[in-house]
């Protein structure tokens, strides 16, 4: 541009350059501060949306959604940048011609070189994090089968031989999902109708629960707390109804409500 400046033959210093190079330091300047303020707090914000999440696995999607903004972001800022540019400092003047650019090689090959360079980018960190959130460990410390049913969840715990499952029409209290924190946790998903899907707004992530097709995932709790799970599959009549109670406790505390049901199980089954 230097080049095409000089041509144009004027030889005095331009004003345009001098706003210019002000326009371009405010850009880096919001840029930084908001790359900063995402760095610093954790707010819905920074989050862009995403609540805040309670697993390792939800960490990582967290970072991932952030980093795409971020580079959409910086795309956004630096194609805004170049069109507001040479919007107002290249502008047809008279009826002299701008300085025209057709056929420049260098130009053409950075407009198609950088497009793979950002989708590579994009491509690498994504199937990295997936391959992270979609591993299954040999052996999770607990397993739950999950049951998609119209319109409610059945939870078993195979390793403890412990069953609960929800009221049918969302009637009486939610089926009640209990996980310990700190610990792997493999969840095994089925329906026995039609497609459903297993999601915990706080896990930032969702998997189709299908009929005849098992699908697996594996989280570890970072928080304690009560959480309302969701069937996201409009799967029928009451599929708004389709709600559980995840509770993420203490391996204590898990240990304790397991031995509770057992026993809960063992005397109705003895009174029947
Ligand atoms: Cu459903």
């Amino acid at each position: 541009m230097t080049t095409d400046n000089a041509e144009q033959g004027s030889g005095k210093p331009r004003p345009g350059r001098s706003r210019a190079t002000r326009a371009a330091g405010l850009t880096v300047a919001l840029t930084l501060l908001v790359l900063g303020l995402s760095g610093c707090t954790n707010n819905t914000f920074t989050r862009i949306g995403f609540p805040p999440t309670i697993t390792r696995q939800g960490e990582t999607v967290l970072t991932l959604w952030q980093g795409s903004w971020i580079a959409a972001f910086a795309v956004c800022v630096l194609i805004w940048g170049l069109v507001l540019w040479a919007v107002v400092f290249h502008r047809k003047r008279g009826d002299k011609l701008p300085p025209q650019a057709r056929y420049n090689m260098p130009i053409e090959i950075t407009y198609t070189a950088v497009p793979f360079v950002l989708i590579a980018v994009l491509f690498y960190f994504t199937a990295k994090d997936e391959n992270y959130i979609d591993h299954n460990p040999a052996r999770p410390a607990v397993e739950v089968n999950v049951l998609g049913l119209q319109w409610s969840w059945q939870f078993n715990y195979p390793q403890y031989r412990v069953t609960s499952t929800g009221n049918m029409y969302g009637e009486g209290p939610l089926p009640v999902l209990e996980i310990p924190k700190g610990e792997t946790v493999e969840f095994n998903l089925t329906s026995e109708d039609v497609i459903h899907a297993f999601w915990v707004p706080q896990f930032l992530f969702k998997r189709d629960v299908i009929p005849g097709h098992p699908n697996h995932f594996t989280i570890t709790a970072t928080h304690t707390g009560t959480f309302t799970g969701h069937c996201s599959e409009l799967c029928g009549l009451y599929h708004a109804k389709m709600l559980f109670t995840l509770k993420v406790v203490t391996p204590q505390q898990f240990q304790a409500y397991i031995s509770a049901q057992k026993a809960a199980q063992s005397s109705s089954g003895s009174t029947q």
